[in-house]
């Protein structure tokens, strides 16, 4: 803990901010008991990295079943009033862990998707998530991609592909790079585990070649000063009601920032402060 910081109160302001891969003295311990140092040593280094056993098997399945009634075969957005699992899901503490290393304390939800890929689906096409972000990229990340694979990713099963090395470049791929895809790996992953990526990595999926179906939950969460993609407003008394503070952070109610409501300046120390962390 760096003596700037150590003293401080939850009122006081900090007058630093910590480097991009950088690990708050608050949230270390979180990081340490959950065994993702390493996680966050690739994330910020490499621009993805995989949480192999997100959850129990059996919540993976019930997932994989859930997605696909209500993606009702092929996928969907704005799921996460659609049922209880999918808020057990960005609630997962790896995920918010992880979210808070990557997207800074006080982090929002931007999306709850999913999709279904059959045989034959094509890839997505070469993008960088910071899709409303200009280039060049700020050295912080702004996006943070969770993608729960309810099945395994293989390179035939229509896996993520990456290309390692396109996070350091801080823009997005032009058309030649884009047709080209050069350099790309799959993802390979045992099924139930979390692929996460930053908003700068470069990334597409093969096509499925094999029979079945892979299913995937794409969560996003995104720093504060960042739109959502999804607007969970008409629900999130209910969901903040049933889930509490967390889930009130993740839907933009916990901080100094004008809401139906007003500001609340009493959070504005802490919420400046978060933007640093
Ligand atoms: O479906 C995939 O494997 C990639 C998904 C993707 O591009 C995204 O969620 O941004």
């Amino acid at each position: 803990m760096s003596e700037s910081t150590a003293s401080l109160g939850a009122n006081e302001r900090y007058f630093d901010t910590l480097p991009p891969d950088a690990i708050s003295d608050e949230l270390l311990p979180e990081i340490e008991q959950l065994g993702l140092v390493d996680n966050c040593r690739q994330l910020a280094m490499e621009g993805w990295t995989v949480i192999e056993n997100a959850a129990t098997p059996e919540f993976n399945a019930a997932f994989r079943d859930k997605i696909l009634q209500v993606g009702k075969g092929t996928g969907a957005n704005m799921l996460l009033a659609k049922d209880a699992l999918f808020a057990e899901a960005i609630l997962n503490p790896k995920l918010l862990a992880m979210a808070e290393f990557s997207v800074g304390r006080g982090f929002l939800l931007s999306q709850v998707a999913a999709s279904v890929r059959g045989k034959g689906a094509p890839s997505i096409g070469l993008h960088a998530d910071n899709n409303w972000i200009p280039a060049p990229f700020p050295a912080h990340n702004m996006l943070l991609t969770a993608c729960w694979a309810c099945d395994e990713y293989t390179k035939a099963g229509g896996a993520t592909l990456i290309v390692p090395g396109s996070n350091a470049l801080r823009r997005h791929p032009d058309e030649v790079e884009t047709a080209a895809c050069a350099g790309a790996i799959p993802i390979e992953c045992p099924a139930g585990s979390v692929a996460m990526w930053d908003g700068n990595l470069w990334h597409s999926n093969y096509p499925r070649t094999l029979d079945g179906e892979r299913v995937v939950c794409h969560i996003t969460y995104t720093r504060l000063l960042c739109r959502p993609v999804e607007d969970y407003e008409p629900w999130a008394d209910d969901l903040i009601g049933t889930y509490g503070k967390k889930m009130s952070q993740l839907l933009g109610r916990e901080d100094a920032l004008f809401k139906r409501t007003g500001a609340d300046y009493s959070k504005l120390t802490q919420t400046f402060n978060n933007a640093k962390r």
